[in-house]
């Protein structure tokens, strides 16, 4: 699938990019994406692989400000290097999230190379798996600068509380 394919609009510049090291993380990334959809915040999303393709993650991280991106959420699994080196080139905020991945330890092996990054080079790290709190957090660093976005948040948060508390009364 082209790139093009993958962004939710081609006329407007796209705030957040959503990247994976493999399109056999697209079941797990797709959450992100969903996210941001709900929140109306124009992303794309591809494919870069930090093993496979290392010139393109090092021009698409290079690129990212320039292009208009605010925020990065990259997801990889395995010897996931993918969000650390890209938040190594790109002045951007990075979110990482480790995928859980066929042949994974457990999912440590992501887990852990996204968040044991060192000194000075930080990575956003969401738990295993957890797109769509990459998606929150993304939409939560967009709010920052933008008021639409930011009262969509504090709806989605009354919403979740107004569906627990419905719960709880329910379990009385
Ligand atoms: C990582 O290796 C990818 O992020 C993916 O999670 C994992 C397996 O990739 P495939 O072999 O399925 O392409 O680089």
């Amino acid at each position: 699938m082209a790139d093009r394919d993958l962004q939710n609009t081609a006329l407007i510049t796209p705030l957040v990019g959503i990247i994976m090291g493999s399109d056999s993380d697209l079941p797990v990334m797709k959450a992100a994406a969903d996210v941001l959809k709900d929140f109306a915040i124009p992303f794309e999303l591809t494919v870069v692989s930090a093993h496979r393709t290392p010139l393109r993650m090092v021009e698409y991280a290079k690129a990212a400000r320039e292009r208009g991106l605010k925020v990065i959420i990259a997801g990889a699994g395995g010897a996931a290097h993918l969000p650390g080196m890209v938040a190594a080139i790109t002045p951007l905020p990075v979110i990482g999230v480790p995928v859980k991945s066929s042949n994974s330890i457990d999912g440590w092996d992501s887990i852990l190379s996204i968040l044991q990054m060192p000194n000075g080079v930080p990575v956003a790290t969401v738990a295993l798996n957890a797109s769509k709190n990459a998606g929150i957090l993304a939409a939560k660093m967009i709010a920052l600068s933008d008021e639409v976005v930011s009262r969509k948040l504090i709806d989605f948060m009354a919403s979740q509380e107004k569906s627990v508390n419905e719960k709880i009364t329910f379990l009385l």
